[in-house]
């Protein structure tokens, strides 16, 4: 069976439903592909600090209701160190601006919603297979059925918004772009407790026997992170053993105990980081996880995610509606700016959080060294608090 879009989206995350609400409502013809079912996109559980940049193009596009209502401002560190324990209230420096914390699980549903009650076309548990055609001008995406069956995609334009292992990536014929990768050595084992917020504030912890984070969710949920060796199995980590080891990192003794409570979801994130150069190739485009993965230290791949669907969705419009082919053109050096900058900072928290262990897995007195430095310099410094600030909430 063939069918035909004017613009096929893979993937059903904050990118592709940007994405695909922003082309909706400026009129262009598009439809979304969904390897997941919709039940299993609308709970998974990742993100959910927000950037502002994030949240007014949600609002400029009337996609913020959800986030209006339930999402919950914040806007302050307290960094927890072998020397004692600080607080930057980042909402006050540099830019002087808050995230807000809204689940990416429930922004998800809401785009979800809004794209399908504005008339938008979803195909869930429809896998795109291959991208073809990529040197002419009229691709084609070979799809996986929900009954097994494949069916083919004609449009002028894809957008891969499926992530680091989709469709879009493995379709580029080889040498068509550049792959930076970077593995960190680190890895967190990643928590969802079904407890309130244990502090008012993002908590970073360093101790030698490594990271732990906390991060509000919701007033019932919170996240917490454990960095771990590489290869940790999640269950090894029974509940009583994160909490023991969650109070011991974060000095529960010193700095006030955690509020305890069922762990719902354990997960390890191996800590990496990539770069494609350029973000097309003819009628492809790269958006999202797809472009540029972001180890979850700095909390940037949503927002870039949504960052790039809305640079992406006036260049579509614009060339598909004006013949003006100059946003599409200039697509991927502007986005590129903003991912470099991003990994920097993400970069640089990894270094400022953890003894990142060398290659015979012990960590350098140098680098140690290093990192309390860096730790200090932010502690007691105003311009180099306003510089966190600053990157810390923008993309
Ligand atoms: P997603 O969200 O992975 O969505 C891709 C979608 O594509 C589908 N898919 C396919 N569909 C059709 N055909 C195929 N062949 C397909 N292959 C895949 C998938 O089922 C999926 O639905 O990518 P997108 O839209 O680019 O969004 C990226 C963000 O999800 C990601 O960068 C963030 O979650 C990263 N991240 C955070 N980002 C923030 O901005 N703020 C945060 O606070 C934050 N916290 C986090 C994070 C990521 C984490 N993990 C799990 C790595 C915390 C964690 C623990």
């Amino acid at each position: 069976m063939t069918h035909t879009a004017d613009v096929v989206i893979l993937g059903a995350g904050p990118a592709g439903l940007v994405l695909g609400n922003l082309l909706l409502r400026s009129g262009v013809d598009c439809v979304v592909l969904e390897r997941a079912s919709r039940e299993h996109v609308q709970q998974r559980a990742r993100a959910g600090f927000l950037a502002p940049h994030t949240a007014r193009v949600l609002a400029r596009h009337g996609l913020d209701e959800g986030l209006r209502k339930r999402g919950q401002d914040h806007g302050v560190c307290e960094f927890r160190t072998e020397s004692g324990r600080f607080r930057l209230d980042y909402s006050r420096l540099g830019k002087g601006e808050p995230h807000t914390v809204y689940p990416q699980h429930d922004l998800v549903t809401d785009l979800v919603r809004l794209f399908l009650g504005a008339g938008g076309r979803i195909r869930f548990d429809t896998e795109a297979v291959e991208v073809t055609g990529l040197d002419g001008p009229r691709p084609s995406v070979a799809a996986r059925e929900p009954d097994g069956r494949t069916a083919h995609w004609r449009a002028r334009y894809v957008a891969a918004c499926d992530g680091r292992y989709g469709a879009g990536r493995r379709s580029l014929p080889s040498g068509a772009v550049r792959h930076h990768h970077r593995d960190h050595g680190v890895s967190w084992l990643g928590l969802l407790a079904e407890a309130p917020p244990s502090l008012d504030a993002v908590g970073y912890a360093t101790h030698a026997r490594g990271f732990a984070g906390h991060m509000a969710r919701s007033p019932e949920v919170t996240r917490y992170y454990l960095q771990c060796p590489r290869g940790t199995v999640p269950d090894d980590w029974s509940d009583d053993r994160v909490w023991d080891e969650l109070g011991l990192r974060m000095r529960a003794e010193e700095f006030g105990p955690l509020r305890r409570g069922r762990i719902l979801q354990r997960t390890v994130v191996d800590f990496e980081s990539d770069v494609l150069e350029p973000l097309r190739h003819g009628p492809l485009f790269l958006v999202g996880d797809a472009a540029s993965l972001l180890s979850p230290s700095a909390a940037k791949g949503a927002n870039l995610a949504v960052l790039e669907a809305d640079l992406l969705a006036r260049a579509l419009a614009d060339d598909l509606l004006h013949e003006d082919s100059g946003g599409l053109d200039r697509y991927s050096a502007r986005c590129l700016e903003h991912i470099w900058r991003a990994q920097e900072f993400s970069h640089w928290m990894i270094q400022l959080l953890h003894r990142v262990p060398g290659p015979d897995g012990s960590t350098s007195p140098f680098q140690e060294g290093l990192r309390r430095a860096r730790m200090e310099a932010l502690r007691s410094s105003r311009a180099q608090q306003d510089w966190f600030a600053e990157n810390y909430v923008g993309v």
